[in-house]
């Protein structure tokens, strides 16, 4: 066995963002770079030798080559069983099942999410740890100070191992286990979901529905579930196959990237359902016919409806949202006399709470939903979450959601990102934010007061940890709120988020379009923060 351990000198930028380290491949590429990641990850790391890990990624350009070195460094640093998905893939959600069914030491999932692929595209990696979660912030931070310093990196010197062929490989005093990256997945979701009932529906011949995979890595999964044990037609999965570069896409399952499902979904004889999944397979995008469903109101309607499903049936202990996700959800915990905790945005910080079991249920509004399942948003569990509910009340998506706002009231709910702007100019608008903020209590714009102004600060009930500088919240007294954010996934430049909020009891104003229901709130948003002057666009590059 040639274990070698070589020279190496410190990056200055591997800090972890929002989700694990996102660059551009040819960072990635760089001679070091990503053996440096893998080894401040394994030496910020205590007591795994011998253990298990899990590997695998979203199938983009680079995937099979950082596995190949990963396995070699796993091996070389002491992993005892290294289990990765066939082909190098496993969807982040699957990743998670996996490390939990395995009672793995952690997983390394590599993944840009929604970021485009290919080699001039993005590529990713992070630690997630033996709750099958992204690593909390004390480890993302003890990965980043030893990135600051390594000076030697350890690697098995072996010729690559064929990730084609399932079964079991050694590799120096590792053993390297190649699995099913599906099928684990698929029992878990047997487990909690109404299979037999979701059938009838997708056999019944009066339902149709159309899932867009994005040529990520939700393909073979979507297909195996929904095309053939739930026994959907075939051609039910658009863009299935997965590629290395999305087919040259943008992976997001919004209404601008996911724009070949948007098409079907608002055409003429459209089906009844329709979802699209990111390049991980942690988000999805939830349309009817003719209707889009904001991933706030979805997390809401879930939560509203889960006693209709099997694993949910005995009781939701609470619920979890991100500060910027919308209150949607607050409302229906309310009425449930269940808690509601609100958390920064990151999966990470849901962790404790599914933990502790003070949370079932959590989502954000980036398009990701989840529950206690699994320790990652999950794309597809909440499309067969919404067939479960579809097959059991019989009515279409938008009749739910309708008949939600009536009970509950709406909450109009909009997000504009400004992408790729200057880096500088982002930090200094927030920057001023943050000195405005505290003078902001009792001003009044046009018909609206401020009720409070803060950078959101929060403190995790189930261990104390403080995460500050989370966001700028403006709130007013009538509950509608504006909040600006730096995003963390980027790669380039910087990207600007503006979220707005607005509360409608009244049904008889269900029917505005968004746009207009909070364009009041965008100008004061421009007025406070003088957007157009700092990122210098007129418009926002997506609006969500
Ligand atoms: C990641 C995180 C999410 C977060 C999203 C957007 O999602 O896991 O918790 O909401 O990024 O973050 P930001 O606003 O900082 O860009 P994903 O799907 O990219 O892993």
């Amino acid at each position: 066995m040639n274990i070698r351990t070589l020279q190496t000198t410190p990056f200055t930028d591997q800090k972890p963002g929002t989700s694990g380290l996102r660059k551009p491949v040819t960072v990635f590429q760089k001679p070091n770079y990503l053996e440096n990641f893998v080894q401040s990850i394994f030496d910020a790391l205590e007591s795994y030798k011998g253990q298990t890990l899990v590997l695998g990624g979203d199938g983009r350009y680079y995937n099979r080559t950082a596995i190949q070195t990963i396995l070699k460094m796993a091996a070389a640093n002491g992993f005892g069983r290294v289990k990765v998905g066939r082909g190098g893939i496993l969807s982040t959600p699957a990743a998670s099942c996996v490390i939990r069914q395995s009672q793995a030491f952690g997983g390394i999932i590599l993944s840009a999410s929604h970021n485009p692929g290919g080699p001039e595209g993005d590529f990713g990696i992070k630690y997630n740890t033996s709750n099958g979660g992204p690593a909390p912030e004390k480890v993302t931070e003890s990965i980043y100070d030893r990135s600051k310093v390594i000076d030697t990196y350890h690697i098995l010197e072996a010729p690559d191992v064929d990730l084609d062929k399932l079964g079991e490989f050694q590799l120096g005093s590792a053993v390297v286990e190649v699995i099913d990256p599906v099928e684990p997945y698929t029992q878990l979701m047997e487990s909690l979901f109404d299979f037999d009932r979701i059938r009838e529906l997708l056999t019944s011949g009066k339902f149709r529905l159309c899932v867009d995979s994005m040529h990520a890595v939700t393909g073979p999964y979507a297909k195996a579930i929904i095309e053939e044990r739930l026994g959907a037609p075939a051609g039910t999965v658009l863009n299935g196959i997965p590629l290395e570069d999305f087919g040259g896409g943008h992976p997001d399952p919004n209404l601008v990237y996911a724009h070949d499902l948007v098409e079907v979904l608002y055409g003429t004889d459209a089906p009844d359902f329709g979802a699209a999944s990111d390049g991980d397979g942690d988000r999805n995008m939830i349309l009817g016919q003719r209707f889009f469903v904001t991933p706030s109101d979805s997390l809401a309607v879930l939560t509203a409806n889960a006693h209709l499903v099997p694993g949910y049936r005995q009781g939701i202990a609470g619920v979890a949202r991100s500060m910027p996700t919308s209150a949607a959800v607050d409302r229906v915990a309310a009425q449930a006399g269940i808690d509601c905790y609100e958390t920064p945005t990151g999966w990470k910080f849901f962790g404790n709470l599914l933990d502790a079991d003070k949370v079932t249920l959590c989502g954000e509004e980036s398009f990701g939903t989840g529950s206690n399942h699994v320790r990652e948003k999950d794309g597809l569990w909440a499309v067969l979450f919404w067939l479960n509910i579809l097959a059991v009340r019989s009515e279409s998506v938008e009749q739910i959601v309708r008949s939600h706002w009536q009970t509950y009231g709406r909450n109009y709910y909009s997000r504009h990102d400004y992408e790729g702007v200057d880096a500088d100019r982002a930090s200094e608008l927030m920057a001023r934010l943050g000195q405005l903020s505290p003078e902001l209590k009792g001003k009044q714009y046009g018909q609206y007061e401020v009720d409070y102004s803060d950078n959101f600060s929060y403190t995790d009930p189930v261990d104390d940890s403080v995460s500050k500088n989370q966001g700028i919240r403006i709130g007013f007294t009538d509950g509608s709120r504006i909040v600006f954010r730096l995003s963390g996934t980027g790669t380039q430049g910087a990207t600007l988020r503006l979220y707005v909020e607005s509360y409608e009891p009244d049904s008889s104003k269900h029917d505005q379009d968004t746009q207009e229901a909070l364009a009041p709130l965008i100008a004061i948003a421009e007025e406070i923060a003088q957007i157009r002057n700092f990122t210098q666009r007129e418009a926002p590059t997506v609006i969500t």
